[in-house]
């Protein structure tokens, strides 16, 4: 038996194919492939940077799910059942929208593939395959599995190597598809288990794609001091909440921890409170709202790099806030400063609110609308319009990502400076997301390769559904809010964008 394993692409531009510049190894195929019987000959294909061959033969094809990724995968479905090779759909998106996807497979795994996947091979085998599994969520590669990372080989990857320690997180972020996916639980691997995947990998340079690696601080350490002699650089991502514990701090830095991705996600206290984000006011009543002076501080006495995150759009949030949040991170010299919209994911709290509140757009289903672009505003925030919110944003990545910009935040000698392999990842780092994340403005989700035939009717068809309940882009016509496409087209090239084309909806407070 033949299994192909596709990791999808998110979508095209109009003038050209995309192809991901981050291009990192696509951890859970190489953890399915692991977890399938060894008989089975496993191969994969990854959208982001390959044509996938739709008629090399096989027998099952298995795609994996995230939101962004969801139009592309329904696509590249269609293609293979058409061609009657039958399609399992997994990942996170499929596991919290079900129907939607189950519409587009042969069969859907709900949950976590460990301990079900290597029985849907073997109904498969015995022509039983089920139109729904279903599977707890749980510690990541239990019982040492190791990941099957030779179907890597020869594919162009950037040179770290991507672990799991932990999955979920404690916490109850109110936009968070992981604290709803996971139901806020935090599971982690045996520290044994983790440390010989890291042996028997062959580089010293780590990602932990951790939804938050120091969700459990007292566990983490065991791992941090087991990790102290094999001498890895590493990166990862962790709540600001590290900051209240200074031999957790140590423990990082002595472990080879380069930074973490960091959810600041505003600046405007009300808006951290009203998001639920705990971890970014934990221990911090009696400094009071000191805008991170003090967690920031502590993360450069420790020479972290860090990669700071926004969701910008909360209802306390401003234009104003948006602009002083571009202020602050350039004040603080941060690695990296990743400025998001907002985004409903289904199934948070987030966007049951804004559901019930009528503030959703595209239908309430911005994933699947042929009409949504990536980092543009998918509702209706309260202080500004969603057109005025995607400028806004746009703004701050246009200015954070200038050789202006990367030249005035490399000075900083606690950090990118205090070390050759620190200063090397910061060179390396920004212009390469620079030109990824200027490259991804704009784009329509699906058909990534526009030589691939028309996608099948059946995706814009099936998905729209009026009795939902939601406000479809067409009522919202209806109701005398316009709106209309300015700009001719995103200005993409392939290293920079030099105009935005918006969605502009007017008549909006
Ligand atoms: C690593 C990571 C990245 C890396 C990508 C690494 C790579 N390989 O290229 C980077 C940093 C580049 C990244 C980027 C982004 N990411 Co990201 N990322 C993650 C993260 C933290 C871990 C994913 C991972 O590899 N986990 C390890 C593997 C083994 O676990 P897994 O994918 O969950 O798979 C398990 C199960 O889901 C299941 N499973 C998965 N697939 C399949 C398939 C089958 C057939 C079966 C049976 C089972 C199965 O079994 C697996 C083993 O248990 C997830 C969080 C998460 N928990 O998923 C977010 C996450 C996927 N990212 C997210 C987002 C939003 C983004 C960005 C859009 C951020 C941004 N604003 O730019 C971008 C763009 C994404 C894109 N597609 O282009 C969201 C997606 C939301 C959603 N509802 O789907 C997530 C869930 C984070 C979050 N907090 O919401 N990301
Ligand atoms: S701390 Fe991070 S991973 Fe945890 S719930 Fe909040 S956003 Fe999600």
């Amino acid at each position: 038996m033949k299994l192909t394993l596709i990791f999808p692409n998110i979508g095209f531009h109009e003038h050209g194919d995309y192809t991901d510049e981050g291009r990192m190894e696509p951890l859970p195929l190489s953890v399915l492939a692991a977890l399938t019987p060894p008989d089975v000959e496993c191969v994969m294909y990854d959208d982001r940077m390959e044509d996938i061959p739709f008629d090399e033969p096989t027998d099952l094809v298995a795609i994996s799910i995230e939101i962004y990724t969801a139009r592309r995968s329904y696509e590249i479905a269609a293609q293979y059942r058409e061609r009657g090779i039958p399609v399992v759909f997994g990942g996170m998106h499929v596991t919290l929208l079900p129907e939607e996807a189950s519409k587009f497979a042969d069969s859907i795994y709900i949950g976590d593939a460990e301990t079900g996947w290597a029985g849907v091979i073997e109904d498969f085998k015995r022509g039983e395959l089920k139109p729904v599994y279903h599977a707890p969520v749980g510690v990541p590669q239990e019982g040492g599995i190791i990941p099957k990372r030779e179907l890597y080989a020869d594919k162009g990857y950037l040179p770290l190597s991507l672990l799991q320690y932990t999955r979920g997180c404690r916490f109850a972020c109110d936009f968070c598809a992981v604290s709803v996916y996971f139901e806020r639980k935090n599971y982690v691997r045996a520290t044994h288990e983790i440390i010989k995947e890291i042996e028997q990998q062959n580089r010293k340079f780590l990602f932990f794609v951790d939804d938050n690696f120091l969700s459990d601080q007292q566990r983490a350490k065991e791992f941090l001091r087991a990790l102290i002699p094999l001498k890895v650089k590493w990166v990862s991502q962790a709540s600001l909440d590290m900051t209240n514990d200074l031999e957790l701090m140590d423990l990082l830095a002595r472990s080879g921890c380069l930074g973490n991705v960091v959810g600041f996600e505003s600046i405007v206290p009300e808006s951290v409170k009203s998001m639920k984000k705990a971890p970014n006011f934990i221990g911090r009543k009696e400094i009071g709202w000191d805008r991170y002076e003090k967690q920031v501080q502590i993360l450069r006495d420790h020479h972290l790099q860090t990669w700071a995150t926004f969701t910008l759009g909360h209802d306390s949030d401003t234009l104003e806030s948006i602009e002083e949040t571009h202020q602050f991170a350039m004040e603080n010299k941060f690695c990296f400063a990743a400025y998001n919209i907002l985004m409903p994911y289904p199934s948070t709290p987030l966007y049951n609110r804004l559901r019930d509140e009528k503030r959703l757009l595209y239908g309430g289903k911005w994933w699947m609308h042929p009409d949504y672009r990536f980092n543009h505003a998918s509702f209706i925030p309260k202080n500004m319009s969603p057109d005025e919110l995607t400028e806004a944003v746009w703004r701050n990545r246009d200015r954070w990502n200038r050789p202006s910009s990367i030249f005035k935040r490399m000075w900083d000698f606690k950090t990118h400076m205090s070390s050759i392999t620190r200063f090397l990842l910061y060179l390396s780092y920004n212009p390469l997301y620079a030109k990824e994340t200027l490259k991804k403005q704009g784009m329509l989700f699906g058909l990534t390769k526009r030589k691939e035939k028309p996608r099948p009717e059946s995706i814009d068809q099936t998905t729209w559904d009026p009795a939902d309940g939601y406000v479809p882009v067409d009522d919202l016509f209806m109701s005398g809010i316009g709106m209309e496409s300015i700009g001719a087209g995103c200005g993409c090239t392939d290293t920079q964008a030099d105009s935005v084309e918006t969605v502009s909806i007017s008549g909006l407070g």
